[in-house]
Formats: structure tokens, C-alpha cells, sequence
């Protein structure tokens, strides 16, 4: 079972590298591996077991986070539209995005980042993710407001980039470019 003390912090290198590629059809020990990330993020929701535990509740891991230099992420989260969203996926992949940005008014946080970093983070308003799911299935996904956000935030930390990259250094609260605020 993944708990707080097998994810990565920031500071630790991993964090800043390029996955690689899971050769698929995944492995027996890969696709576990996916099956425990998504497995934390529906124990970190649930009440008794993320106290129990002490886990912090997340929307979506990516394997660099537990120290794996792998590209596979995994998103557990309703939606506004109370759509659900529930997938381990291998080398995700945004196909094609909007020209229109968003950003959550809340700004973002990361499990892999103990503290608090203001400031609005500018993502893709609408893109389009290519992946394998955990059924071996090739998936597309076409993703707006918060669940493309999430998506985003994941997949960057398959490239070593982290969410506060973003963050506009001498005004982090400046409203981005052509980007709409969600929530
Ligand atoms: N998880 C964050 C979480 O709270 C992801 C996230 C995404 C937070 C967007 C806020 C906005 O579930 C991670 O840090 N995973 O990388
Ligand atoms: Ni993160």
C-alpha cells in the first residue's frame, strides 16, 4: 500500500526528469504498480482510511512521485458536471489543445510539495489525452475546466515539470493571457 512516506519531495531530482516510456503491453509489475497509485488516491479520499494512514487527499499521481521514472498517471476525481473520472494510464499524451488557457482561482498545490505556493497557474483550457488504460485499451479523452487541469498537472510531472514553473515570479496572482478562472 502507497502511503505518505513513498512519495517523493520536492528537492529529490526525480521530480525534474523525463520519464520514460512503459513498453506495452505493460508488464505484471507495472500495471500493479499503476493499480496502487490509483488505489492511493481512493484511500486518500476515503475518510477512515486517509486518517488511519495519514495520507493526503489527491486528485491524481504520477509514478515520478513515488520514484518511478515511468510515464504512467493515475486521476481519481468528479468533475463539476458530476462527471467521474477514474484511470491509471500509460504514456499519456496531449494530442491537440485549445489556444484558450485556464486557471484554477485557487491556485494549485502537489502531494510532492510540503508547502503552500500561491499564484495562478496557467493550463490548456481543452485538450485532447491519448493513452492505454489499465485494460490495455488505447483511450481518448477530450478534457475542459477543472478535469483538464488536473490532466495537465499530471502529465507535466512526466516531463519534470512542476506546477509552480508556471507561476508568473513578479505577480503571481496577474490574470494569465486569454485564460478563463475556474471554480
Ligand atoms: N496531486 C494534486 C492533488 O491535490 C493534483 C492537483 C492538480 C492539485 C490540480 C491541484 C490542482 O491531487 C498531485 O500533486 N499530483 O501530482
Ligand atoms: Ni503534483
Amino acid at each position: 500500500m502507497i502511503t505518505m512516506k513513498d512519495i517523493v519531495r520536492e528537492g529529490n531530482p526525480i521530480l525534474n526528469k523525463v520519464a520514460e516510456e512503459v513498453p506495452l503491453p505493460a508488464s505484471a509489475s507495472d500495471k500493479e504498480t499503476l493499480e496502487e497509485m490509483l488505489q492511493y488516491l481512493k484511500n486518500s479520499q476515503d475518510e477512515e482510511v486517509s486518517s488511519k494512514y495519514g495520507l493526503r487527499p489527491g486528485v491524481g499521481l504520477a509514478a515520478p512521485q513515488i520514484g518511478l521514472s515511468k510515464r504512467m498517471i493515475a486521476v481519481h476525481f468528479d468533475d463539476l458536471d458530476d462527471k467521474h473520472y477514474s484511470y491509471g494510464l500509460f504514456n499519456p499524451k496531449i494530442v491537440s489543445h485549445s489556444v484558450e488557457k485556464a486557471y484554477l482561482s485557487s491556485g494549485e498545490g502537489c502531494l510532492s510539495v510540503d508547502r503552500e505556493i500561491p499564484g495562478y497557474v496557467p493550463r490548456y483550457a481543452r485538450i485532447t489525452v491519448k493513452a492505454v488504460d489499465l485494460d490495455g485499451n488505447e483511450v481518448k479523452l477530450r478534457l475542459r475546466g477543472y478535469a483538464a487541469i488536473v490532466f495537465q498537472h499530471e502529465i507535466d510531472h512526466l516531463n519534470g515539470v512542476m506546477f509552480y514553473d508556471y507561476i508568473n515570479p513578479e505577480n503571481p496572482f496577474e490574470a494569465p493571457e486569454n485564460a478563463k478562472p475556474i471554480e
